[in-house]
């Protein structure tokens, strides 16, 4: 996404923020019984127009407050996006008022729809309620990136940040320590209940002035189906990978209990803060607990980088040298002196990792805070993703500077991570050789599916979560226990100790302080393996599919690239077609990679008591 910043996006795109900036002074007022096809026309032109002119600016505000945490740089992105968002609300209407018109052409068409999905903040016409949404967005992501979990009083203070948090999940196999540091993260996020609250209300109200039911019914309204479609989509594809999960689970909670015995598990659920991972949507960083065959080659990517001295710099350059081996460019000067590789000593900002594009034609960056470790080296991976997608499509008019759908742009740069195999990874100097067995190809297997299949049902319940939220099924007296059920539902992950309501625990993830629309992680984990299998197809592999890489392949890297220069010009369903041959997401390609996994792990399930106590909504 482009900046979608704050409001937006990780992958901050355009999108957001983008929020159709049309310049009031030289708006035409459009009489809807006179409007012709060549009004429409010239209206597009004219919003794109006015997004090159003002988007810089917004995106400059919200760079500012991600990068240096303060309530002055949060009053300016407030304000800057109100503006913005004004601008696109009164767009959007003018583009309604085209409805009905012959004769428009069926790109004028699709930029006219494309308008008022462009944010996912839909905001109230009402300009107290606009400036009030604004400034609570700012405040809760400002809220989130200081976060900090302080314990002692007086000179005994001490507080740790999300970061360190973090370290100890991954290094420390203590059981009180991880749940301390857990707990302690989650205290962060109580403060932000009454907002989000008041957040949703607003977003509702946006999104009903639009005549749709709810917010949620409005994000599930971008993908060139009907929301209630794609809701199916998204169960259909659930359905699909769910018993590859469940598998997974059952190998993994039967680990956890051979280390911590009785406290391993819960019900036959998987207690959260023992996965190595804040919000348990990763399990990598256990990878020492669960490796099915210890000492059949070392798979250790952050061994690798202190072996090989890796600094930030050279991290980035490793990725940047993935992307250009398939013959994309290589990324602007700007992008290393303006991008924020390292967390800043003296100041907050969001750590959590984006890309953005600043300006519509070439100012490109992505804000992080690296660490020398395998999980910020994929994430480097995965955001150049984000910026190569932004300088392919930088030649389109800017409505058309988004993913087909935002799945895409999320999967381009794990696309990429599937290619990081063993034999990539050796041939850097990050692993061992590795030695071709049957024990290895598990190994190897295991070690991507505690990323790529742990991370399906987070994927998808996060938005369950809000989407319950916006259309009032969920209600703030059972936010988190709502949240706590989805977790053990789709997860068979569950809390230690008592979460009621006075915690806020959905407040402690990112994207919902951020409102960042979360299914598009779930499509992507599907959609990876797709784009995976035509890149290998193109590249001549033949041979199973998880042996496959294409670095280095220019005809994978010709037919990728074709791709994303094609932004969000046309339905998603004909770009996925020119690439995979097929116009529909599905998860053949996620099962044909991990077969030969999931046959050894109902191996190893064989005679367990696999699956978890579902919990009603009523009780946990
Ligand atoms: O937020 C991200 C990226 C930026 S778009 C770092 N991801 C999700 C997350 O961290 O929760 C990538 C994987 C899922
Ligand atoms: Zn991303």
């Amino acid at each position: 996404m482009k900046f979608q910043i704050s409001l937006l996006s990780l992958a901050v795109s355009s999108a957001l923020l983008l929020s159709a900036c049309q310049n009031d002074s030289n708006a035409k007022a459009v009489d809807a019984k006179a409007a012709t096809a060549a009004d429409a026309q010239a209206f597009i032109k004219q919003v794109n127009q006015d997004l090159r002119d003002n988007y810089p600016e917004e995106a400059a505000a919200q760079w500012v407050a991600s990068t240096y945490i303060n309530g002055d740089t949060q009053l300016l992105a407030a304000k800057a996006n109100e503006r913005s968002l004004a601008r696109l609300k009164e767009n959007t209407e003018k583009a309604a008022t085209f409805s009905g018109v012959e004769g428009i052409d069926p790109a004028t068409g699709r930029a006219l729809k494309l308008l008022e999905r462009s944010t996912s903040m839909p905001a109230p016409k009402d300009k107290a309620k606009l400036a009030e949404l604004t400034r609570i967005a700012s405040k809760l992501e400002g809220e989130y990136g200081a976060g900090k979990y302080c314990t002692g009083e007086g000179d005994a203070k001490q507080c740790r940040e999300l970061g360190e948090l973090e370290d100890v999940l991954r290094e420390s196999r203590d059981y009180d320590k991880q749940l301390d540091a857990w707990q302690g993260w989650r205290t962060i996020s109580p403060p932000m209940r009454a907002d989000y609250q008041k957040l949703a209300e607003l977003l509702n109200e946006g999104s009903q002035e639009l005549g749709y039911a709810n917010a949620g019914e409005f994000w599930r309204s971008s993908y060139d189906m009907s929301p209630a479609e794609f809701e199916a989509e998204t169960d259909r594809l659930w359905d699909q990978v769910k018993p590859l999960y469940q598998n997974l689970q059952c190998y993994v909670r039967g680990k956890l209990e051979e280390k911590y015995g009785e406290r391993g598990s819960i019900n036959g659920m998987i207690p959260a803060h023992l996965t190595g991972n804040m919000w348990s949507q990763q399990w990598g960083n256990i990878w020492d607990l669960v490796e099915p065959y210890p000492g059949t080659g070392k798979l250790d990517i952050t061994a690798g980088l202190a072996k090989q001295h890796y600094d930030d710099q050279a991290m980035v350059k490793r990725a940047e040298d993935f992307y250009t081996s398939l013959g994309m460019p290589s990324l602007p000067e700007s992008f290393f002196q303006k991008s924020q590789f390292l967390k800043p000593r003296d100041r907050d900002v969001v750590c959590h990792a984006s890309a953005w594009d600043m300006n519509y034609r070439g100012d490109v960056r992505i804000k992080m805070c690296i660490q020398p470790n395998e999980d910020s080296f994929t994430t480097i991976y995965h955001e150049l993703g984000h910026i190569y997608y932004y300088l392919a499509y930088n030649d389109l008019p800017p409505l058309f500077q988004s993913g087909a759908h935002d799945g895409f742009h999320e999967a381009i740069g794990d696309t990429m991570v599937l290619g990081m195999t063993p034999e990539y990874l050796a041939s850097i100097g990050l692993v061992d050789a590795p030695k071709v067995s049957e024990k290895a190809t598990i190994n190897a297997q295991m070690k991507m599916a505690l990323d790529k299949i742990a991370f399906l049902p987070f994927g998808k319940l996060i938005d369950q979560w809000r989407w319950g939220v916006f259309d009032g099924r969920i209600t703030p007296d059972n936010y988190n226990q709502a949240w706590w059920n989805l977790r053990e539902k789709y997860q068979g992950v569950t809390s230690v100790g008592d979460r009621g309501e006075d915690f806020f625990d959905p407040g402690a993830k990112y994207h919902v302080p951020a409102n960042v629309p979360y299914t598009r992680y779930f499509l992507s984990y599907i959609l990876q393996f797709q784009f995976y299998r035509s890149l290998c197809d193109a590249a001549g592999h033949t041979g199973p599919l998880h042996t496959c890489t294409f670095y280095g392949n220019k005809e994978a890297g010709q037919r990728f690239w074709a791709m994303l220069q094609k932004g969000q010009s046309q339905p998603w369903q004909k770009t996925l077609k020119e690439l995979t041959g097929k116009e529909e997401m599905d998860a053949s390609a996620i099962l044909d990679y991990f077969a030969p996994l999931n046959a050894w792990l109902e191996e190893q399930n064989k005679g367990k008591q696999c699956g978890w106590d579902e919990p009603s909504l009523a009780a946990k």
